[in-house]
C-alpha cells in the first residue's frame, strides 16, 4: 500500500437505503465520538476530511413498486459521488475511510474501490448478508443489496458504472445471524464464505479470522473491511436501526479488528449503521472510534 499513515475520511449522510430514520446522522456521531483524535493519536498525518454529496428525500415519494429497490434514484446518485471520492482518495495514496450513513454506502465503496482498479478481497463484518436482490428482497431497502448489486446479481447498477465490482471468491461475511430465504439460497449456490455467528461460537474468532484471512487475502492487493455495527451484540451496541440479539461481543469485535490489522493488508474500510437517535449516549458511536482505532493498529499494550 501507497502510504499507510495518510487517511481520507469521507462522511456520508445518507439514510434512505435503511428502515428508519436516524442513520443519516451517523458520520456527525462518528466525528464527535472523537474519530480523528484517535486517528492522530495512531500517527496519522493531514487526515483528510471529505463529504460526499447526498440527495434528500424526495418532495413526492412513490408507493413502493414490488420488485424494486426503494429510493433508487437517490440511491445510485449517492453511489456516484462515493465511489468518486472513494478512488480519489485511493489515487492521492491514501486509505479510505468512509463513514455511514445506512450499508448502501458501500455500494460506492466497493464501485469505487474498482474504479481505482484495485483488486481487493472484501470482508463484510454484519449480522445480515446484504445480499438481497430485488426480487429477493423483503423489504426493497437498498441496505439490504449492496453485495448482490457489487456482484452484478441486481438489476439495480449505479449510473455509468459496470458490475460486478468485487469477486464472489475473494468476500467472506463474518458474523451472520439473520438471512432471508433467497440470501441463504444464493451463498450456497454461489459458494460465497459466510461465517456465521455458530461458526463464531464452535471455531472462536481467532480461527475465523485465519481462515477469512486466508480467503479475502491471498491473490488480492489488499482488503477492504466493511464494519456493519449491527455485527455487535446489541447489548454493545445499541444504535443501530436493525439490532439482532446473539451478536459479536466487544473483545470478539476487537480481536477481529486487531487481527485484521496484524495481517497488515488493511486498504479500505467503512463504517456503517451507526444511528445516533436510537442510541444511548454514544454509546455505539465510541464503539465504532474504537474498532476503527484497532483496525488502523491500536494496540492494548
Ligand atoms: N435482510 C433484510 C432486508 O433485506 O430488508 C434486512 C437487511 C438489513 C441490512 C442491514 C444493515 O445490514
Ligand atoms: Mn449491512
Ligand atoms: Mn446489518
Ligand atoms: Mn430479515
Amino acid at each position: 500500500m501507497d502510504n499507510k499513515k495518510q487517511v481520507g475520511v469521507i462522511q456520508v449522510a445518507f439514510g434512505l437505503g435503511g428502515c428508519r430514520e436516524g442513520a443519516e446522522l451517523g458520520p456527525r456521531g462518528i466525528m464527535e465520538a472523537g474519530l480523528l483524535t484517535e486517528l492522530e493519536r495512531l500517527g496519522y498525518e493531514a487526515t483528510e476530511v471529505r463529504e460526499a454529496v447526498v440527495p434528500g428525500k424526495p418532495q413526492l415519494i412513490e408507493s413502493p413498486a414490488p420488485g424494486k429497490m426503494k429510493y433508487e434514484d437517490e440511491v445510485s446518485r449517492m453511489s456516484e459521488s462515493v465511489s468518486g471520492e472513494v478512488a480519489s482518495v485511493i489515487g492521492r495514496g491514501r486509505l479510505p475511510i468512509v463513514l455511514g450513513g445506512d450499508h448502501s454506502v458501500a455500494i460506492g465503496s466497493l464501485f469505487g474501490i474498482a474504479e481505482a482498479r484495485r483488486n481487493l478481497g472484501v470482508i463484510w463484518i454484519d449480522a445480515h448478508s446484504d445480499l438481497n436482490t430485488e426480487a429477493s428482497s423483503p423489504s426493497g431497502n437498498a441496505h439490504g443489496m449492496p453485495l448482490a448489486v457489487a456482484l452484478g446479481l441486481a438489476a439495480f447498477k449505479p449510473q455509468g458504472r459496470k458490475a460486478p465490482a468485487i469477486r464472489k471468491e475473494k468476500l467472506v461475511l463474518v458474523a451472520a445471524r439473520d438471512l432471508d430465504p433467497g440470501e441463504k439460497a444464493l451463498i450456497r449456490a454461489e459458494g460465497i464464505a459466510c461465517f456465521t455467528m455458530h461458526d463464531i461460537d464452535k471455531l472462536g474468532m481467532k480461527a475465523v479470522m485465519e481462515r477469512a484471512l486466508a480467503i479475502a487475502g491471498e491473490g488480492t492487493d489488499g482488503l477492504h473491511v466493511s464494519l456493519d455495527m449491527d455485527s455487535l451484540d446489541p447489548s454493545e451496541a445499541p444504535g443501530v436501526g436493525t439490532p439482532v440479539p446473539g451478536g459479536l461481543s466487544f473483545r470478539e469485535a476487537h480481536l477481529a479488528m486487531e487481527l485484521l490489522a496484524e495481517s497488515g493488508k488493511i486498504a479500505s474500510l467503512d463504517i456503517v449503521e451507526v444511528n445516533p437517535t436510537l442510541d444511548r449516549e454514544g454509546k455505539t458511536a465510541r464503539l465504532a472510534v474504537g474498532l476503527c482505532a484497532s483496525l488502523l493498529g491500536k494496540t492494548i499494550l
